[in-house]
């Protein structure tokens, strides 16, 4: 993956910054159509490399950008999807995987021409359900078409935009990345509330903080800040406790608060001291609910009961950062299933973007970790073909709940 930091290609609206979530933006085509040209416009810069050498793209590339009315995304330039041999047919292989994570996709064509390949893909494109445009690239050295924009626009319920690389103005780009907002789904956004659904205005929640805010760590985490900021913005109210004052706090606080989020290791211990009637969970598990299959999760998570020794389990990981919290986690999660089941499991650990040769059919379950690094549409496409196989899928939070007994209580706050 290469990741480098874009100028900014115009003006950004404030809306688009506060975003946190990057839709991922593919670029696909047949060979030498322009793919990487075009990945160089959105950009504002020469990063994808250019050639009038069919196949330079071998591997789809990620790049960091930030587009004007969008904000952050990540643009990813892949190889043609007419590639043949043994060796093209892996290429084209990778390329069709990134559907599983992008949120909207670019299908450029030059000449007219859409035949099997783009045919094929668009089918693909729907069975992903991922929104897409055609481009018809190089219109200097061939127009569009009308009848070729009318067929494909009528048969696939898109749009299809004359355009070439060589002469297009700023302008071009402005209007053309304007349409892409139009068509990518707010579930690449992350725009739906965390706990507005489930606090009401006025209702307080509070947010327990661990003793040890001042050592190491320091500060409020990224989880915190985030529910905060939206219980704000649903006019709940909220409050930081240290966790040691929590018992006397609760005596004085009026109104009494709705709910306490706590930190999943001090869960068990909070249920003996708390009054049972505040509902309890942890940031884990608003996390998990409001970015995963949530539903889904608490059907499978307890299938980890029927898991024998030696049972593969299959760890999604969504961070790249092996020194991350995401990763220590994931380590100590494979330590507590294993005492919590009394037996050994094998793992593999798999990055989420990295899974293009994966048989799930060896794995008797699937635990996703750091999904909160993930948008909705990707959790769901990632997940999509366990599922489809019957293998159980659940998110490291819920697993963690589980296997440390807070499985009921921490979820019950989302049940009804
Ligand atoms: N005439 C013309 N040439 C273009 C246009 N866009 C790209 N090219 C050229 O087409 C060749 C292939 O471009 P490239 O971006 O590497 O294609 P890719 O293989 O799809 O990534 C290069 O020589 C580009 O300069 C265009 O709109 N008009
Ligand atoms: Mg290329």
């Amino acid at each position: 993956m290469e990741l480098k930091v874009m100028k900014d290609h115009s003006k950004i609206t404030f809306d688009a910054l506060k975003r946190n979530c990057m839709p991922y933006i593919g670029i696909f085509g047949r060979k030498n159509c322009g793919k990487s040209s075009f990945v160089n416009l959105l950009i504002g810069d020469n990063v994808a490399e250019v050639s009038k050498f069919s196949g330079t793209t071998k591997e789809p590339v990620k790049f960091d950008a930030v587009l004007a009315d969008i904000g952050n995304v990540i643009i990813i330039d892949t190889s043609g999807i007419d590639d043949y041999g043994d060796a093209g047919e892996k290429r084209v292989f990778k390329t069709i995987e990134t559907l599983k994570i992008i949120d909207f996709a670019v299908l450029i064509i030059t000449g007219n021409l859409f035949a099997e390949p783009e045919k094929k893909l668009v089918n693909k494109f729907q069975e992903f359900s991922v929104p897409f445009i055609v481009i018809h690239n190089k219109s200097d050295l061939q127009e569009l078409s009308s009848i070729t924009k009318g067929q494909v626009e009528l048969a696939y319920n898109t749009k299809m935009i004359e355009f070439n690389c060589t002469n297009c103005t700023d302008n071009n780009i402005t209007e053309l990345i304007s349409l892409f907002r139009n068509f990518i789904p707010e579930t690449a956004f992350e725009s739906k509330s965390i706990l507005g659904d489930i606090i009401g205005i006025n209702e307080l929640v509070v947010l327990a903080i661990p003793d040890n805010i001042n050592s190491s760590d320091g500060g409020l985490s990224k989880t915190q800040i985030e529910i905060t900021q939206d219980l704000i913005r649903n006019s709940c109210l909220t409050l930081f406790i240290r966790l040691s004052d929590l018992p006397a706090a609760l005596k004085t606080i009026n109104p009494k608060p709705k709910l306490i989020i706590l930190p999943t290791i001090y869960f068990k211990a909070a249920e003996d001291i708390l009054p049972d009637n505040i509902l309890l969970t942890t940031y884990g598990m608003v996390m998990t609910h409001y970015k995963g299959v949530f539903k889904k999760y608490l059907e499978d998570t307890p299938k980890l009961d029927l898991l024998k020794g030696n049972d593969n389990i299959l760890i999604l990981q969504a961070s790249r950062d092996n020194t991350s919290r995401e990763y220590k986690g994931q380590n100590e999660l494979q330590v507590l299933i294993n005492i919590y089941c009394g037996e050994n499991m094998e793992y593999t650990v798999v990055n989420v973007f990295d899974k293009p040769y994966i048989n799930y059919k060896q794995f008797s379950f699937v635990i996703i970790c750091g999904s909160f690094l993930l948008t909705k549409k990707q959790i769901v496409t990632a997940l999509k073909p366990i599922i489809d196989l019957n293998i159980p899928v659940s998110s490291f939070e819920m697993i963690n709940a589980y296997v440390r007994g807070i499985f009921k209580h921490s979820t019950a706050l989302f049940l009804n």
